[in-house]
Formats: C-alpha cells, structure tokens, sequence
C-alpha cells in the first residue's frame, strides 16, 4: 500500500493517508526556534533547548489516533447542535473525503476535506524569527451554506520536557496562563514559563475576534477530565469557560466564530505560537504577522531559502530516483540534521540533554559544506570549543550552555571514559571545509580548548591547526598491544564497550584517513617536514593493521583486552564487521588484493536486498562484557541490523576499488524513494534516511526506524557527489573522478564552487565505470583532472568525456572521436 507520492516539482512528498504505519514527521524552524509536525499536524515545538525549554507537550509513546501537541477543531452550528470534527484527522478520526499532507522544506501543508469543508493549513516557522505560524483557509464546498466555528488548540508543557513526565505535583502547580488584550484589542493567551531565574512567556494568538479561550484542558475535556480530546465536552457548549488556569495541564484553546459561508466562500485565520520575554516588545511582530501579505512574504522567504540552498549542487542522472534524493530530501537532511544533531525527533526526545555529538556533528557538518559552508564553519568553531588539551574530545555537550559529558561512558566508571574517535572526525570536517571555500585563514583562528580555571576560564586556547595536530597526537599515543588505537568507552559503534585494553580497528583506519587528509593539507601549506612526519605515522599504522589484522578473507574488527580477535573466523557471533572491511579501503591500508577480497566478503557475507548489515552473525543474549551490542535480538540496530550510516562507506569503498555499479547498486538498495513501493514492510517516511533497518536475522527484516537525524545522511550524500558522481572539491581545484554504472550513458551536474558555477556534463560513450579521458573547460582542454579555481562569478561549461586516459593531448577534434 502507498501512502503518499513524491511531488518533485514543488519539492515536496505529498501523504494522501492520514494513517501512516508510524509517524511521519517534518521539521521546521531550527534548534533556536522550532521543532516537527507530524503528518496530522501534532507538533514538537522548543525553544533553544529541547530538554530545558520545550514549549509543547508531545508525547510520541502514545497511540497514533491521540492528540499530540496541538490540533484544530472546527464545528458546523446545525439544528441539532454541533457537528465537531478536526480537519488534521486526529484526534477526532472522522471519516475524510480528501486528505493531503504536503511534506515541503520548512514547512507542512495539510489540505482536507470534511463534511463539504475544505481546510487548507499552512504550518511553518518564519525564518531567523520565534514563532509557529498557522496559515488557514477554510472554505466552503458544499452546495448549501455553513456556520463554521474555528478552535485551533495547543498542549503546553512544563519547560523541562522530563520532568513534565516526572514530577505530578510540582510541575503542575507551577503552570499559570493568563488572557490580556493587546494594544489593538486582540486576545492574547499567555503562558508561563519560569526558567533558569528568567522568565518567558509562551503566547498564542490570533488574527481572528476570540469569542471566548480555555486554558485548563480538564475544563476543556469537560466531565472531570473523563472526555476525551476526540469529543471535548467544551466544544458542544456556545462558548468555551474564559478560565484561566493558575495550575495544571495548561492549554490554549481560542474560540472562533467564523460565521456563515456561503457555498465557495472562504474565510482566513492566521495563528501564532511564541515565546518571548515581554509581550509589548513582541506586540509589533506578532501585529505583522496578522496580516496576510506578511505571512506570504514570509513564506516566500523561506522557499527562497531553500531554493538558493539546494541550487548549490544539481544533479541530473540516468537514475530518477537518485536525482529526487540528491536534489531534494537528500540534501535536506543533511541540513536538519547538522542544526538538529541528536537533540529532536521522534526517536531522540530531547529528555536528558543529549543535545550535541561531538562524532555525529563532525560527520554532519561535512553534509552541508557544498551549501552553506559558513553555517558549516561554525559549528565546527563550536565542536573545537569542546575539544581537550590532550587533544581528545567530549563526547556530547549542550549548545546552550557549552557544558559537555562523556556520554553513556558516564554510567560505566571502570571503563574509559573517552571515546576513540571523537577527535578524528572533526580534522575531516576542517579540511572539507577549507576544500570547499579556500578559506585556509581558518586554520590560524584561536579556540579555546575545554578544559576551564575555577573562575570558569578557558586554561589554555590554540590555533584550529593545533586543535588538529592535537587530535593525531592523541591517536598517536593511545596505542595498545598491537600498535592500534586503545578503544576507548567505544569508537563509532557506541554499543562494544570492552574492559580497558581493547583495540579498535575502525580507529586505526580513520587515524589513517585522517593523517592522509592532515599530510594533503601540510603540503599545500608547504611544511613538507610535518607532511613526512604524518608519513611515517600513516605507514606505521598501515603496517599494523596489515601484520595483525587480516583474518584471511577480511580484516577483523577489535582484539579485547586480552587480545584476542573480535570480527574473525574465530567468533562464533560477530564474526564479520562491515566497517572494518569498508574503512581499511578507505584509510587506504588495505593492498589492492586486500580490498577487494574484504568488499567481496561483505558483499557474500553481509549485504541484504535492504542493505548491508553491521555485523554478524548477531549476538543472542546479554554479555556484560561484550556491551550493548548483545542487548539487542539478533538482527536489530547494531547487532546485525543493517546500520544505515555505514552503507555509504561500503559504497565509497567500491568506488575507490573502481566499482560504480556495486557502489551504485548499494545506493539504490537503501534509496527511500523505492521504500515508497513497500512503506508496509518498511514503515518510516519515504523522504529521508533511517538510521537503522531491522536485518534478515529478525523475523521483521526490512523494517526501518529512527528516520531523520542520523549520519547517514551526510555519508550517503558525500559517497554519492563524491564518490559516485565524482565531484570532489580539492585545495586547488574541483576534481572530477565519477565511477558510475556501466550502463549509465552519462549525467550532467551543477555546482557552486568557489564562486563560480560550473555545469558539468559527463559522458560515457564506451560504458566504463571510471576513468576520464579528457576535461574542457569553455572549450579549453585542461590537463589531469582538475577544474581549475576560477572565482569569477560565472557560469563556465565543463565537458568531461570518460575513457582511458590519454597522457599527451594534441587537437580538440581527434579528442573528441569515440
Ligand atoms: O556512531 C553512533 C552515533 O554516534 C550515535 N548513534 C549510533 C551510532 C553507531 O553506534
């Protein structure tokens, strides 16, 4: 069954079943202001801090049909009474004619139709403002005339999203609305919200007369509370109570009559949700946002955002569902998830502050960094501001308050408590970043590290090339019995938490990649005595990994605290890992015989018609001393499961390897436009990745979760420009080196680089996978590889012709020959 298409045209999926198997969600707004609406319009909404300063109440454990967040009521006035019903379908669940959710860039559209009303709801967050708008248009299409009545309602919460859910005496008692009348004589109900010794107000309001409001969602409800969100006793009354709630569960329900429409007629409100610290100061924006030309510039704002963030890069492909990914959702994602990280979903609530991940924003950031590099930058400043002196980093930290933890190491004091990875990721996004914009001046910017004085002081601060250098000195020294990195609490696989003395094989091979990163940019700087340095580093760790690694058909993935081998023959769980196999080919380590025996085990060994799994065979019990990992069933998250973010890094391995239709046959494997034809099996919105589908070891195989915030996102992109298409920004240029199936006759891609916009068009005459055999820029032959860094504001054409390479060129006509 479908529940919805892809609308390539407006960018948007548009969902034509209210009743997807799970919740489908979208964003909107950003972590500053913002939050998700789910395909019935409940929605998540925080201010700053998900955990500190959530504003709305959704609670996504609850069943599918409830009312989470906020809603819309409307009511025909009849001479038997009212017909009440909510034209988002929840939590009324009334019988629809036509129902449309149109998931677009930064904001939701619901269009229904109910009992001869159409509804059309626009919902988003303006862009750099702090409010929820809601756009309605309510319209007449029946045949005879209608008493419409509109009750939008909203859900507060206490500020501290858990302890709303902990504490049932004092978290109540502090809620408090109150109603005023703003200067031009509209209601505006307020809530409050006492945070930190500051106070805040939620506010919402209207563009519409309010006949009557109700804060108190007992009142609401009506019989004591026993009603129910699907029949609210208040709404069969004339007019809601004019109560305001000095405690409990707060709501804010605005009565409006709308009056009669005549058959075709429409009437409009404008809604909006807020937060701020004085309402007088607020009064003018909320006065401009009443009226309906403000509100569509605001929107158009925000369409001309995104519009300008994804012509950054244009694809077009012989593979339609590849382009729908790559020149919508694909990118999207990334966005949300580097201003999300881990913080809000409907899988990650935000409860506990979790808030930022040092590994997993490192690994987003290099998403965006072909759109807007600068965004990027910055939270790559704000990732160094929690690196340590030792040149680790913290694990995860709050963007509010910039106070870090070492994450779920915490809870485990015997084992370390820093995670091996961290530090490394963050040396790629600074390169990425210095590849895409040039901007090496970077490197010499001053970060404080995180260690602070007793007077809250930063101890010590270097430049961002120290804070890289620090993070290979750390590497360096935190070595093990076999020369390899120390584990640590865990490296990317957060769930093998080994005793102290455990070395990890992924570490060594990011440590590898890293350090060639580090030894390209120190001989573009010219220090060719720290690039021979990084050398000797770089073969020092490829000779270990080589020496004590390889198991015969594939590298294996750890050895234990005793030294013995995890992710070998020897196991009878986890025999096989597929990032040690994908990461040794991309570290560079593996000899060419070495990469392609281990990417042909994981193909045997590993990959599923949903997608490459992370281990296996899965572990089926728990084992203290293996960790996490033997909590789950075999077949599920990172115990067997097919663990989304390391798809692409196997993809990016076999085009390294030359293998473009193995790396794009994994791509389209995983590609979430297909999962559209089996949403049944698989569940989740079809409009972005998961991080994780259940593999062929669980009786639910091929069923996804955790949608939206994961760094899949950011790989499956970066395998697919990069290393697929082969689009790849270097110091000194923009390098071309596509490997794509043989089949493919050629693609055309556009991108932004360095202030100019060059249109690519790549040709395969001969059904190659790789291999380019000549470059014209603007007629002009170009030698290697290379487009040149024009910075001129320009468009310039770029004709790439695959084949063998031919060293010497001579004429443009005898090149041009197939
Ligand atoms: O790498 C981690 C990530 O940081 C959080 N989610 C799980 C991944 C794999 O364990």
């Amino acid at each position: 069954m479908k529940y919805g298409y892809f609308d390539n045209e407006n960018k948007e999926y548009v969902i034509t079943n209210p009743c997807t198997p799970v919740t489908w969600i979208n964003y909107i707004g950003s972590l500053e202001f913002g939050g998700f609406v789910d395909q019935t319009g409940g929605t998540a909404i925080c201010k700053g801090d998900p955990a500190l300063n959530r504003m709305i109440k959704y609670i996504p454990q609850l069943p599918n049909g409830d009312f989470k967040g906020e809603t819309l009521y409307l009511r025909i006035k009849g001479d038997k009474g009212y017909q009440v019903f909510s034209p988002l379908y929840v939590p009324t669940l009334d019988q629809y004619d036509r129902y449309q959710c149109h998931v677009g860039l930064g904001y939701t559209k619901i269009v229904s139709e109910f009992y001869g009303i159409k509804t059309e709801l626009l919902i988003f967050v303006p862009l750099n403002d702090h409010r929820v708008v809601r756009a309605i248009t309510i319209t007449n299409i029946s045949d005879d005339s209608v008493n419409i009545d509109a009750i939008p309602v909203v859900e507060y919460t206490h500020f501290d999203a858990l302890k709303q859910l902990t504490n049932a005496d004092w978290v109540p008692q502090t809620m408090q609305s109150k109603m005023f009348e703003d200067e031009d004589h509209y209601k505006v109900l307020t809530q409050f919200a006492f945070m930190n010794k500051t106070s805040k107000i939620n506010f919402f309001t209207s563009s519409h007369p309010i006949s009557s409001f109700e804060s108190d969602r007992k009142r609401f409800l009506g019989n004591n509370g026993y009603s129910t969100w699907r029949k609210p006793y208040s709404l069969f009354q004339e007019e809601l109570s004019n109560y305001e709630a000095l405690r409990g569960d707060n709501i804010a329900a605005l009565m409006h009559h709308i009056g009669v429409l005549q058959p075709g007629e429409s009437k409009k409100i404008i809604t909006q949700l807020g937060q701020c610290a004085d309402m007088k100061a607020e009064h003018k924006k909320i006065k401009k946002y009443r009226h309906e030309e403000y509100v569509e510039s605001a929107f158009q704002d925000l369409k001309n955002f995104w519009s300008d963030y994804l012509e950054k890069i244009i694809v077009n492909t012989p593979d339609h569902a590849m382009n729908t990914m790559l020149n919508i959702h694909n990118p999207r994602q990334c966005y949300i998830t580097k201003n999300w990280s881990r913080d809000l979903s409907l899988y990650q609530l935000g409860f506990g502050g979790r808030g930022i991940g040092f590994r997993d924003s490192a690994q987003d950031v290099m998403g965006i960094l072909g759109h807007v590099p600068e965004e990027g930058r910055e939270l790559i400043e704000m990732l160094l501001h929690v690196q340590k002196r030792d040149g680790s980093a913290m694990h995860q930290f709050n963007a509010a308050t910039m106070e870090a933890n070492a994450g779920d190491a915490r809870e485990m004091e015997d084992r370390p408590q820093h995670y091996s990875d961290d530090h490394l990721w963050i040396v790629l996004a600074v390169c990425a970043y210095i590849k895409e914009t040039g901007n090496v001046s970077f490197l010499k910017k001053q970060i404080p590290f995180y260690e602070k004085d007793k007077n809250n002081k930063p101890i010590e601060s270097g430049n961002v090339l120290e804070h890289l250098k620090r993070s290979i000195e750390f590497t360096r020294k935190d070595v093990g019995n076999h020369g390899l990195p120390l584990l640590g609490f865990a490296d990317w696989n957060d769930t093998v938490n080994l005793p102290s003395g455990a070395e990890s094989v992924f570490t060594a091979n990011l440590y590898g990649l890293v350090l060639k990163e580090m030894i390209d940019l120190f001989r573009y700087l010219e220090d060719d005595t720290t690039a021979k340095q990084y050398e000797i580093y770089y073969e020092t760790m490829k000779e270990n990994v080589n020496k004590y690694c390889w198991d015969g058909e594939w590298y294996i993935r750890y050895f234990d605290n005793h030294g013995n081998p995890l992710g070998s023959k020897k196991n009878d769980k986890g025999k096989i890992y597929t990032n040690a196999q994908s990461w040794s080919v991309i570290s560079g380590f593996a000899p060419y015989e070495r990469a392609k025996q281990a990417l042909a085990s994981v193909k045997d060994m590993m990959n599923t018609e949903h997608g490459i799994k992370l281990s296996y065979p899965g572990f089926n019990g728990y084992i203290p001393e293996k960790g996490g990992i033997t909590t789950y069933p075999p077949g599920a998250k990172e115990n067997g499961g097919i663990f989304l973010h390391s798809n692409p890094w196997v993809m990016i391995a076999e085009a390294l390897v030359g293998n473009g239709d193995l790396a794009h046959g994994y791509y389209s494997q995983i590609n979430p436009v297909f999962k559209n034809e089996m949403i049944d099996q698989y569940e989740c919105e079809p409009y972005c990745y998961p991080q994780n589908i259940l593999g062929d070891e669980h009786p639910q195989f091929g069923l996804g979760r955790n949608t939206w915030l994961s760094g899949t996102a950011s790989w499956i992109y970066q395998a697919a420009i990069k290393y697929i298409l082969g689009i790849q920004p270097t110091y000194e240029g923009l390098l071309i080196n596509p490997c794509i199936p043989k089949a493919w006759k050629g693609f055309k891609i556009t991108k932004i680089f360095r202030n100019a916009t060059y249109e690519i068009e790549v040709m395969n005459p001969n059904n190659i996978n790789r291999g380019v055999k000549q470059i014209v820029v603007d007629d002009v032959f170009v030698d290697g590889q290379l487009i040149p860094i024009l910075e001129d504001d320009k468009k310039h054409e770029v004709k790439v012709l695959m084949g063998q390479k031919i060293p010497e060129r001579s004429t443009k006509n005898e090149l041009w020959t197939f």
